[in-house]
Protein backbone atom coordinates (compact mmCIF):
# COMPACT_ATOMS: atom_id res chain seq x y z
CA UNK A 1 0.00 0.00 0.00
CA UNK A 2 1.01 3.67 -0.85
CA UNK A 3 1.20 6.21 1.72
CA UNK A 4 -1.75 9.10 1.77
CA UNK A 5 -0.24 12.06 -0.14
CA UNK A 6 -1.02 14.38 2.89
CA UNK A 7 0.84 14.64 5.54
CA UNK A 8 -1.45 13.40 9.04
CA UNK A 9 -2.68 10.61 10.26
CA UNK A 10 -4.13 7.53 8.50
CA UNK A 11 -7.35 7.57 6.79
CA UNK A 12 -10.04 6.01 8.76
CA UNK A 13 -13.00 3.47 7.58
CA UNK A 14 -15.60 2.34 9.80
CA UNK A 15 -17.27 -0.69 8.20
CA UNK A 16 -19.93 -3.55 8.07
CA UNK A 17 -19.50 -6.87 6.05
CA UNK A 18 -21.98 -6.08 2.76
CA UNK A 19 -23.25 -2.95 3.91
CA UNK A 20 -22.13 0.44 1.67
CA UNK A 21 -19.14 0.45 3.46
CA UNK A 22 -17.84 -1.87 0.64
CA UNK A 23 -17.91 0.66 -2.09
CA UNK A 24 -15.07 3.04 0.03
CA UNK A 25 -13.29 0.49 1.58
CA UNK A 26 -12.92 -1.32 -2.40
CA UNK A 27 -12.18 2.30 -3.51
CA UNK A 28 -9.09 2.44 -0.70
CA UNK A 29 -7.80 -1.18 -1.83
CA UNK A 30 -8.08 -0.50 -5.56
CA UNK A 31 -6.11 2.95 -5.55
CA UNK A 32 -3.79 2.04 -2.87
CA UNK A 33 -4.37 3.83 0.32
CA UNK A 34 -2.65 3.27 3.74
CA UNK A 35 -6.21 3.03 6.01
CA UNK A 36 -7.50 2.13 9.61
CA UNK A 37 -10.19 -0.34 9.13
CA UNK A 38 -13.00 -1.38 11.94
CA UNK A 39 -15.39 -3.42 11.11
CA UNK A 40 -18.71 -3.71 13.34
CA UNK A 41 -21.63 -5.90 13.71
CA UNK A 42 -24.87 -4.93 11.72
CA UNK A 43 -26.93 -2.77 12.29
CA UNK A 44 -24.19 -0.52 14.90
CA UNK A 45 -27.15 1.39 15.78
CA UNK A 46 -28.19 -1.17 18.16
CA UNK A 47 -25.03 -3.69 18.45
CA UNK A 48 -22.33 -1.35 18.96
CA UNK A 49 -24.49 1.60 20.74
CA UNK A 50 -21.01 3.69 21.37
CA UNK A 51 -20.46 4.07 17.24
CA UNK A 52 -23.58 6.46 17.76
CA UNK A 53 -21.18 8.90 19.53
CA UNK A 54 -19.23 9.14 16.31
CA UNK A 55 -21.80 9.24 13.45
CA UNK A 56 -25.34 10.12 15.27
CA UNK A 57 -26.97 8.85 12.05
CA UNK A 58 -25.65 5.11 13.41
CA UNK A 59 -25.15 4.47 9.36
CA UNK A 60 -22.38 2.58 8.03
CA UNK A 61 -19.89 3.92 6.47
CA UNK A 62 -18.25 6.41 8.31
CA UNK A 63 -14.65 7.62 7.21
CA UNK A 64 -12.63 10.18 8.39
CA UNK A 65 -9.54 12.12 7.00
CA UNK A 66 -8.03 14.50 8.86
CA UNK A 67 -11.10 17.12 9.45
CA UNK A 68 -12.64 15.26 6.60
CA UNK A 69 -15.60 13.80 7.90
CA UNK A 70 -18.04 11.35 5.22
CA UNK A 71 -21.51 9.64 5.69
CA UNK A 72 -22.04 8.75 2.01
CA UNK A 73 -20.53 5.52 0.69
CA UNK A 74 -21.03 7.44 -3.14
CA UNK A 75 -19.15 10.28 -2.39
CA UNK A 76 -16.18 8.84 -0.55
CA UNK A 77 -15.01 7.60 -4.20
CA UNK A 78 -15.07 10.82 -5.55
CA UNK A 79 -13.23 12.40 -2.70
CA UNK A 80 -10.14 10.08 -3.07
CA UNK A 81 -10.01 10.73 -6.84
CA UNK A 82 -9.78 14.71 -6.27
CA UNK A 83 -8.69 15.29 -3.06
CA UNK A 84 -5.71 13.40 -4.24
CA UNK A 85 -5.84 13.58 -7.83
CA UNK A 86 -6.04 10.31 -8.49
CA UNK A 87 -7.60 10.07 -11.69
CA UNK A 88 -6.63 6.60 -12.91
CA UNK A 89 -9.44 5.47 -10.60
CA UNK A 90 -11.79 8.81 -11.76
CA UNK A 91 -12.11 11.38 -14.51
CA UNK A 92 -11.36 15.21 -15.04
CA UNK A 93 -14.08 17.61 -15.39
CA UNK A 94 -12.43 18.66 -19.00
CA UNK A 95 -13.06 14.54 -20.20
CA UNK A 96 -16.06 14.57 -22.43
CA UNK A 97 -17.35 11.16 -20.73
CA UNK A 98 -17.23 13.47 -17.19
CA UNK A 99 -21.27 14.32 -16.95
CA UNK A 100 -21.72 10.23 -17.47
CA UNK A 101 -19.55 9.58 -14.68
CA UNK A 102 -21.10 11.51 -12.65
CA UNK A 103 -24.34 10.37 -13.37
CA UNK A 104 -23.39 6.76 -12.84
CA UNK A 105 -21.91 7.73 -9.47
CA UNK A 106 -25.31 9.21 -8.24
CA UNK A 107 -27.49 6.97 -10.04
CA UNK A 108 -25.94 4.25 -7.86
CA UNK A 109 -27.38 5.21 -4.67
CA UNK A 110 -30.02 8.02 -5.81
CA UNK A 111 -31.55 5.45 -8.18
CA UNK A 112 -30.61 1.84 -7.76
CA UNK A 113 -29.96 1.26 -4.03
CA UNK A 114 -32.88 3.55 -2.58
CA UNK A 115 -35.12 0.80 -3.51
CA UNK A 116 -33.57 -1.67 -2.48
CA UNK A 117 -33.57 -0.35 0.54
CA UNK A 118 -37.35 -0.06 1.17
CA UNK A 119 -37.45 -3.40 0.04
CA UNK A 120 -35.01 -4.65 2.77
CA UNK A 121 -36.30 -2.76 5.42
CA UNK A 122 -39.63 -4.47 4.41
CA UNK A 123 -38.54 -7.84 4.31
CA UNK A 124 -35.45 -9.78 5.86
CA UNK A 125 -34.78 -6.78 8.11
CA UNK A 126 -37.99 -6.47 9.78
CA UNK A 127 -39.27 -8.75 12.55
CA UNK A 128 -41.92 -11.44 10.60
CA UNK A 129 -45.20 -10.10 11.88
CA UNK A 130 -44.35 -6.57 10.56
CA UNK A 131 -43.16 -7.68 7.09
CA UNK A 132 -45.25 -6.03 4.33
CA UNK A 133 -44.47 -8.21 1.44
CA UNK A 134 -46.30 -5.95 -1.26
CA UNK A 135 -44.17 -3.04 -0.06
CA UNK A 136 -40.90 -4.71 -0.48
CA UNK A 137 -42.04 -6.52 -3.77
CA UNK A 138 -43.09 -3.36 -5.48
CA UNK A 139 -39.83 -2.08 -4.24
CA UNK A 140 -38.13 -5.06 -5.74
CA UNK A 141 -39.73 -4.69 -8.80
CA UNK A 142 -39.20 -1.24 -9.30
CA UNK A 143 -34.97 -1.64 -8.69
CA UNK A 144 -35.53 -4.12 -11.82
CA UNK A 145 -36.94 -2.06 -13.70
CA UNK A 146 -34.39 1.08 -12.75
CA UNK A 147 -31.88 -0.98 -14.58
CA UNK A 148 -32.95 -0.79 -18.09
CA UNK A 149 -30.00 2.09 -18.64
CA UNK A 150 -27.68 -0.02 -17.26
CA UNK A 151 -28.20 -2.36 -19.47
CA UNK A 152 -28.23 -0.41 -22.63
CA UNK A 153 -24.96 1.09 -21.53
CA UNK A 154 -23.33 -2.04 -20.90
CA UNK A 155 -24.23 -3.66 -24.13
CA UNK A 156 -20.45 -2.60 -26.03
CA UNK A 157 -18.78 -1.60 -22.90
CA UNK A 158 -16.62 -3.07 -20.62
CA UNK A 159 -16.10 -0.33 -17.98
CA UNK A 160 -19.35 2.46 -17.58
CA UNK A 161 -16.92 4.98 -18.50
CA UNK A 162 -13.87 5.88 -20.97
CA UNK A 163 -13.26 2.28 -21.34
CA UNK A 164 -11.46 2.27 -17.84
CA UNK A 165 -12.37 1.18 -14.25
CA UNK A 166 -13.24 3.94 -12.25
CA UNK A 167 -14.99 4.99 -8.97
CA UNK A 168 -18.47 5.11 -10.55
CA UNK A 169 -17.95 0.99 -11.41
CA UNK A 170 -17.61 0.49 -8.04
CA UNK A 171 -20.82 2.30 -6.64
CA UNK A 172 -22.51 0.65 -9.16
CA UNK A 173 -21.65 -2.85 -8.84
CA UNK A 174 -22.38 -2.67 -4.92
CA UNK A 175 -25.86 -2.07 -5.95
CA UNK A 176 -25.60 -4.99 -8.47
CA UNK A 177 -23.67 -6.88 -5.61
CA UNK A 178 -26.39 -6.23 -3.00
CA UNK A 179 -29.32 -7.54 -5.14
CA UNK A 180 -27.64 -10.21 -6.10
CA UNK A 181 -27.85 -10.94 -2.19
CA UNK A 182 -31.20 -10.37 -1.80
CA UNK A 183 -31.87 -13.07 -4.91
CA UNK A 184 -32.94 -9.82 -6.72
CA UNK A 185 -30.48 -10.86 -9.62
CA UNK A 186 -32.29 -13.75 -11.16
CA UNK A 187 -34.04 -11.02 -13.49
CA UNK A 188 -30.32 -9.16 -14.00
CA UNK A 189 -30.58 -8.63 -18.12
CA UNK A 190 -27.28 -10.90 -19.54
CA UNK A 191 -25.35 -7.43 -20.09
CA UNK A 192 -25.81 -6.13 -16.57
CA UNK A 193 -25.35 -10.08 -15.12
CA UNK A 194 -21.83 -10.33 -17.10
CA UNK A 195 -20.35 -6.90 -16.11
CA UNK A 196 -21.22 -8.18 -11.85
CA UNK A 197 -19.32 -11.05 -12.60
CA UNK A 198 -16.67 -9.33 -14.44
CA UNK A 199 -16.26 -6.54 -11.59
CA UNK A 200 -16.34 -8.84 -8.86
CA UNK A 201 -13.61 -11.10 -10.44
CA UNK A 202 -10.94 -8.03 -9.23
CA UNK A 203 -8.40 -8.99 -6.77
CA UNK A 204 -9.10 -5.39 -4.83
CA UNK A 205 -12.88 -6.75 -4.62
CA UNK A 206 -12.17 -10.62 -3.60
CA UNK A 207 -9.86 -9.13 -1.19
CA UNK A 208 -12.60 -6.76 0.91
CA UNK A 209 -15.80 -8.61 0.48
CA UNK A 210 -14.90 -10.83 2.86
CA UNK A 211 -13.75 -8.49 5.51
CA UNK A 212 -16.68 -8.30 8.47
CA UNK A 213 -18.09 -11.68 7.70
CA UNK A 214 -17.40 -13.55 11.04
CA UNK A 215 -19.55 -10.26 12.51
CA UNK A 216 -22.19 -10.70 9.32
CA UNK A 217 -25.69 -11.93 10.11
CA UNK A 218 -26.28 -10.60 6.76
CA UNK A 219 -24.52 -13.11 3.84
CA UNK A 220 -27.41 -12.84 1.58
CA UNK A 221 -30.58 -15.03 0.89
CA UNK A 222 -28.55 -17.69 -1.01
CA UNK A 223 -25.59 -19.00 1.33
N1 LIG B 1 -26.80 7.07 1.66
C1 LIG B 1 -25.94 6.43 2.60
C2 LIG B 1 -26.75 5.40 3.35
C3 LIG B 1 -25.98 4.71 4.44
C4 LIG B 1 -26.82 3.57 5.03
O1 LIG B 1 -28.06 3.70 5.22
N2 LIG B 1 -26.17 2.46 5.32
C5 LIG B 1 -26.88 1.30 5.83
C6 LIG B 1 -26.07 0.05 5.52
S1 LIG B 1 -25.98 -0.35 3.83
C7 LIG B 1 -26.98 1.38 7.33
O2 LIG B 1 -26.03 1.76 7.97
N3 LIG B 1 -28.12 0.95 7.91
C8 LIG B 1 -28.22 0.76 9.32
C9 LIG B 1 -29.12 1.70 10.00
O3 LIG B 1 -29.80 2.50 9.32
O4 LIG B 1 -29.17 1.63 11.23
C10 LIG B 1 -24.74 5.82 1.88
O5 LIG B 1 -24.83 5.58 0.67
O6 LIG B 1 -23.70 5.58 2.49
Amino acid sequence: MTSNASNQSKMKLWHCHNARSLRPLWALEEMGFDYELTSLPFPPRFLKKEYLDLNPLGTIPYFIDGETHMTESSAIGLYLVERYQRYDFGLEASHPEYGDYLNWQFHSDATLTFPQTISLRYDLFAKPEQRVPQVAEDYRKWFIARLVRLNNHLKNREFLCANKFTVADITITYALYLGELLGFDKEYQPHVHDYLQRMKARDAFQKVVVIGEEQSNFKGVNK
